[in-house]
């Protein structure tokens, strides 16, 4: 088994998905034998993401990747932050420059397939003479897969984590997690969720501040969390009856860790990209669903993402959760079928080493 030196660059844009997810794929890397090095240049999410750190996984500060030593085998660049021009300038002056790769956001859409793999020549700047290599995560064999680390916990695990904490639902009640962006349609989403008895897990975020300032409708209660560690945030992925989740890395664990039904609130784009995105994900996830639950569940989906805007008559209702959650489970079957992106990254990463030494 190859052990690879690996450098991941981050650059944290905005919100914790960048980091969630270079730290996911550092962590995953080294649990696999390779050591990692992690350039970020805001590091400080990771005091809450992974307080413990990971074996195998160097945290190093994005400016002193020009001074570096040497570059590893396999330079990742993580959502097109693209290392220094000092570090490249060192990767060009390999006898055996590293494989590099940029790894994309995750998509459904179809161009994602054509995209995979993609080589991309370095014609001017440091890299002159270098390729780079387009890598897209995604929901079929034709893309590089999912990150599918760490190993989900249990549901007995997550419930006996949740009542340590004094957050598990009482008997009979259903649990909803709301992990979202601050989001108008809240009040709909409350409404349509009140009656039966039910506990909101609040992390750390725009909802929490949102919720707090109006009242609850009947049946509804709130617990407010702190910052969670990743591996704990499994815990409520895996627990919840209902998942109102986020940007790409929360997204894709609910869609691998959780038992319930998923709700996307997707990072909003001022071209309005995100709709034709989220389009995408419910083609693939709801094909062979029964006709009424696809579109209960599109109707419902769109609302939360201000795509459709509810008439007085007709407002935001949730499909009923059982069928939901069994349709969820179907789909996430397939994607646990699939290959891994870790498994699928080192296979892609060892055939240009070999394309390379010829
Ligand atoms: O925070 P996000 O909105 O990140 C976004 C998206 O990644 C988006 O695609 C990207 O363009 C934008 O950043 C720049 O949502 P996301 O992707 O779910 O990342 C949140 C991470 O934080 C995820 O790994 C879960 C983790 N998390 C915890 O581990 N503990 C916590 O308590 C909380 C609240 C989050």
């Amino acid at each position: 088994m190859e052990r690879w030196h690996w450098d991941v660059f981050c650059r944290v844009i905005d919100n914790f998905g960048d980091v969630g997810v270079s730290w996911r794929l550092s962590s995953a890397l080294a649990a696999r034998g390779h050591t990692v090095r992690l350039w970020i240049d805001d590091a400080s999410a990771l005091a809450w993401l992974a307080p413990g750190g990971a074996p195998g996984v160097t945290v190093q500060a994005w400016d002193a990747a020009a001074q570096a030593s040497e570059p590893g085998d396999v330079v990742v660049e993580t959502f097109g932050a693209a290392p220094p021009d000092g570090f490249v300038a060192r990767m060009a002056a390999q006898p055996q420059p590293p494989v590099w790769i940029n790894l994309e956001y995750l998509s459904a859409e179809a161009y994602v397939e054509r995209s995979h793999g993609l080589r991309s020549p370095r014609f001017s700047g440091p890299g002159a003479g270098l390729d780079t290599w387009f890598f897209y995560p995604g929901f079929t064999p034709a893309t590089g897969g999912l990150l599918q680390h760490p190993p989900p916990p249990t549901a007995a695990a997550a419930r006996a984590w949740l009542a340590q904490r004094g957050w598990a639902p009482a008997d009979g009640e259903r649990a909803v997690l709301l992990f979202g962006y601050a989001n108008p349609a809240l009040p709909a989403l409350l409404a349509a969720l009140a009656g039966p008895p039910t506990l909101l897990w609040l992390p750390q975020g725009p909802l929490q501040a949102q919720l707090a300032s109006q009242p609850l409708p009947p049946g509804l209660r709130a617990q407010a969390l702190p910052w969670l560690p990743q591996t704990d945030f499994d815990q409520l992925l895996a627990a919840a009856d209902l998942a109102l989740v986020r940007g790409e890395d929360s997204f894709v664990r609910a869609q691998l860790v959780g038992a319930g039904p998923v709700l996307w609130q997707i990072y909003p784009q001022s071209d309005g990209a995100h709709a034709s995105k989220l389009d995408a994900w419910m083609d693939r996830l709801l094909a062979g669903a029964p006709a009424p639950l696809a579109t209960a569940v599109r109707r419902a989906q769109r609302l939360v993402n201000g795509l459709e805007t509810a008439a007085d008559d007709q407002p935001l209702a949730l499909p009923d959760l059982a069928a939901w959650a069994a349709q969820q489970r179907r789909w996430q079957a397939g994607l646990h079928a699939q290959a891994d992106l870790v498994t699928q990254l080192l296979a892609f990463a060892g055939s240009r080493m070999a394309m390379k030494s010829g």
